[in-house]
């Protein structure tokens, strides 16, 4: 069979990558970035390169499976198609009959793809999507409401122009977007600076011109006296503050105990180190970029903290600004018209969601909701019953905190469906697994992007399904034609896309020449004068009507973290280059590059303890343990120890990764509770531990 290159989109994580694929005997595959992508530089991450790695690993689930034994037992009885389908259609049917439609509940990880499967949820006529982002970025998404109106992506990282970007929590170069990361490679060539502010020296610090070593939980100290130093030396952009913000004189008051040498008590930072720092920051201003954050659901407080950084981008005049946080464009922004939706085939129901979200929490964002509320709802039953769950894509057993109370919680459905192409442990503990097939052997619904050049991009697949998996849009319509939803019922991607296209003047071929189509030729950056913000007074709002409605405060008094007794550490966690969370950890390629993790811990502290580097070492919380091989380094905060998390896998069936590595969320017991009660994210750093010579 001949060569051939597709252009498709990576799905090995969340960011979703353009890329292209060579494919030789229909079988062999080679992948490289979109070349027609300038900040691709052609490159994908380690883990893109892996894609091939799922594809041949027989380890994923390769037959749809029926539940026999217990839940989590792992007996499974092979199913054709038809009859887990015909299965699943009919226990949600029993649902809907005896509960209501909104009895049934979906979860998914987010993203583009999501217009076919949330339009057969609202066709079935429950309100319970949730998406797994109370697990990630709610925190910052609800700061940048609270604020501007706008969501967190009505901005870009204007990276390739910055000159000079801080990351606090927020590791660039290792928790990965390819473009992002080579614009800002091009922008520190060009003499950009960079900034960290984190609790141990990662890659990313190594590349930094200031690194900051804060005690973990003290960030916002650190940002406070940010904010009072910019004030006190009148660093603030004072045009874009006349014109955009609203509030100053309140934040001045507030921050005005917070000084650089009070912070210095709380985040252990010098405070002419920080002095210095906001001093180079300001010299740079407007074209800085301060990342509000990505996995921000750390602390109780973290929502304050993005909230924080948000208006130290504000005061720097960075929003609207090239090399800061212009802002993104829409297809009808340029003039052109977006998709067609599936989900305005539907009415939205009227039914109050079972997370609480929009009613008994006014100030959240009820679109992807609060996943851990809903399965608080499945427990209590409060407001109602909600007694069949699809986890569509996600992996709560491994992405939420203390997974035995979780399946405590699901206990009470009378079914659990996972919708994956590779096992978890939501998998494993599921009564049907409908196995997805990877992102090279299917293909996907198209998607717009909102940027400063928006487009259209389309996921194609490359190769054919190596085993009886299905693509998404299968599965949903499988099941939409046993459920009485005609309008969802398709046999080909080519007619759903066409449906998607309807109106916008663009066609399915329009997307052979590069993988995606431009609805704009080049970057747009609106002017001053239009920047849209969506408060009522179209303003940067510091005292927001929503939070003070809410009984919470706008600008929070700063409250100093627990620090752990001798011998207890904070678990802090995050990502290294070569996994995706949860999911690689068994990829064939990738768990030879690194098939475990090992827990970081401070020189001195370890010395007390009597652990050198490459000890095999105890971890241990409310007597549960687990061991893992340290890593002693002068390079973390002596108040926190850290691994990477998405190890630790139990499952029989994953061979590589079976016991090898410490997981995180087991050490984090309660933890379904401790959640930001303003931002609306789990608080999954509010843990601590123990660790000995094992
Ligand atoms: N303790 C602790 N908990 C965490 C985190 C942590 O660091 N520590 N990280 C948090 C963060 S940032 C997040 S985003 C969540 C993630 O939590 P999840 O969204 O659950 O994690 P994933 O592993 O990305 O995806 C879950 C499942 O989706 C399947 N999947 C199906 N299709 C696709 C696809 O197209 N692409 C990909 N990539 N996967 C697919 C995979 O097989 C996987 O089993 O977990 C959060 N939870
Ligand atoms: N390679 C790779 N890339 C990825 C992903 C992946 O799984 N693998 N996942 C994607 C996803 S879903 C997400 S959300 C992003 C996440 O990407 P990021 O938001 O960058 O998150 P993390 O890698 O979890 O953590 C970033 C840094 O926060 C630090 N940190 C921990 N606690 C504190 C603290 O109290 N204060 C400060 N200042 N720093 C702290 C950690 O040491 C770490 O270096 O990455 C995305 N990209
Ligand atoms: S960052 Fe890496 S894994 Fe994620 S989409 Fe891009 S190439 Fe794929
Ligand atoms: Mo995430």
């Amino acid at each position: 069979m001949a060569d051939k290159w597709v252009y498709s989109i990576c799905g090995m994580c969340t960011v979703r990558c353009p890329i292209k694929v060579n494919v030789q005997n229909g079988k062999d595959v080679f992948i490289q970035g979109n070349p027609h992508v300038p900040a691709m530089k052609g490159a994908v991450c380690p883990r893109g390169t892996a894609g091939k790695g799922l594809i041949y690993d027989s380890e994923r689930p390769q037959t749809p499976l029926i539940r026999e034994g217990k839940r989590g037992e792992g007996k499974w009885r092979k199913a054709t198609w038809e009859e887990a389908l015909d299965h699943v259609a009919d226990k949600l049917n029993e649902v809907k009959d005896r509960y209501g439609a909104k009895a049934i509940a979906l979860s998914d990880r987010g993203g583009p793809f999501r217009d076919f499967h949330r339009a057969f949820l609202r066709g079935l006529g429950t309100p319970n999507y949730n998406n797994h982002d109370s697990s990630c970025a709610r925190n910052v998404q609800h700061s940048a409401l609270s604020l501007t109106g706008r969501g967190r992506k009505a901005v870009a990282y204007d990276y390739k122009h910055s000159r000079h970007v801080v990351l606090q929590f927020r590791n660039i170069f290792e928790s990965i977007d390819v473009q992002e990361v080579n614009n800002l490679m091009d922008a520190m060539e060009k003499g950009c600076k960079l900034t960290v502010i984190d609790v141990r020296a990662n890659i990313s610090a190594g590349k930094a011109h200031h690194f900051f070593m804060v005690r973990p939980g003290t960030d916002y100290a650190f940002n406070l006296a940010v904010i009072n130093e910019i004030i006190a030396k009148r660093f603030y952009d004072d045009k874009f503050k006349k014109r955009y913000i609203e509030g100053f004189d309140e934040l001045t008051g507030f921050v005005s105990p917070y000084t650089p040498e009070w912070a210095e008590q709380e985040t252990g930072v010098p405070a002419s180190h920080l002095r210095r720092f906001v001093k180079d920051l300001a010299q740079a201003a407007p074209a800085v970029i301060w990342h509000p954050g990505w996995m921000a659901a750390r602390y109780k407080h973290s929502f304050y903290v993005c909230r924080s950084i948000y208006i130290i981008n504000a005061l720097l005049g960075a929003y609207g600004a090239k090399g800061g946080l212009p802002f993104v464009s829409k297809p009808g922004d340029v003039g052109r018209s977006g998709l067609k939706k599936f989900m305005d085939l539907y009415p939205k129901p009227d039914e109050k969601r079972a997370d609480g979200v929009g009613w008994k929490y006014p100030h959240f964002e009820d679109g992807p909701g609060l996943a851990h509320l809903m399965f608080e709802a499945m427990e209590t039953e409060d407001p109602y019953p909600v007694k069949a769950y699809i986890a569509y894509r996600h992996d709560p057993l491994m992405g939420y905190p203390d997974p035995d109370r979780l399946k405590k919680k699901w206990d009470n459905l009378d079914l659990l469906v996972s919708v994956t192409f590779s096992w978890s442990d939501t998998a494993w503990y599921s009564d049907v697994v409908l196995p997805l097939s990877p992102y090279l052997e299917r293909d996907s619904i198209i998607a717009a992007k909102n940027s400063l050049a928006p487009y259209f991009f389309v996921r194609k697949k490359a190769v054919e399904p190596m085993y009886d998996t299905r693509a998404d849009w299968e599965i949903i319509s499988g099941l939409a034609r046993r459920m009485n939803l005609p309008e969802l019922v398709f046999d080909r991607i080519e007619d759903i896309w066409n449906f998607q296209l309807e109106g916008t003047g663009v066609t399915i071929e329009d997307f052979d020449a590069t993988g995606m189509v431009p609805l704009v030729e080049k970057p747009v950056y609106p002017e001053f004068e239009n920047y849209g913000f969506k408060t009522p007074s179209k303003k940067i709002e510091i005292i927001s009507k929503k939070l003070t409605d809410s009984g919470l405060d706008s600008l929070a008094p700063y409250e100093p973290p627990v620090s752990p007794d001798p011998g207890r550490f904070r678990l802090t966690f995050g990502r290294c280059a070569l996994h995706t969370q949860g999911h690689t950890v068994n990829n064939p390629l990738l768990s030879e590059q690194m098939p475990e993790n090992h827990l970081w811990i401070n020189t001195k502290e370890a010395e007390k303890l009597d652990i050198e580097d490459g000890d095999r070492v105890t971890v241990s919380q409310n007597g549960y343990s687990e061991s893992i091989q340290a890593r002693v380094t002068e390079a973390i905060h002596p108040q926190a120890v850290f691994v990477v998390h998405g190890f630790g896998h139990r499952l029989p069936v994953e061979t590589r990764a079976f016991n090898k590595g410490l997981a995180d969320n087991r050490f984090m017991a309660g933890g379904l509770d401790i959640w930001d009660r303003a931002g609306g994210a789990i608080a999954f750093q509010e843990h601590f531990v123990t660790v000995s010579k094992a």
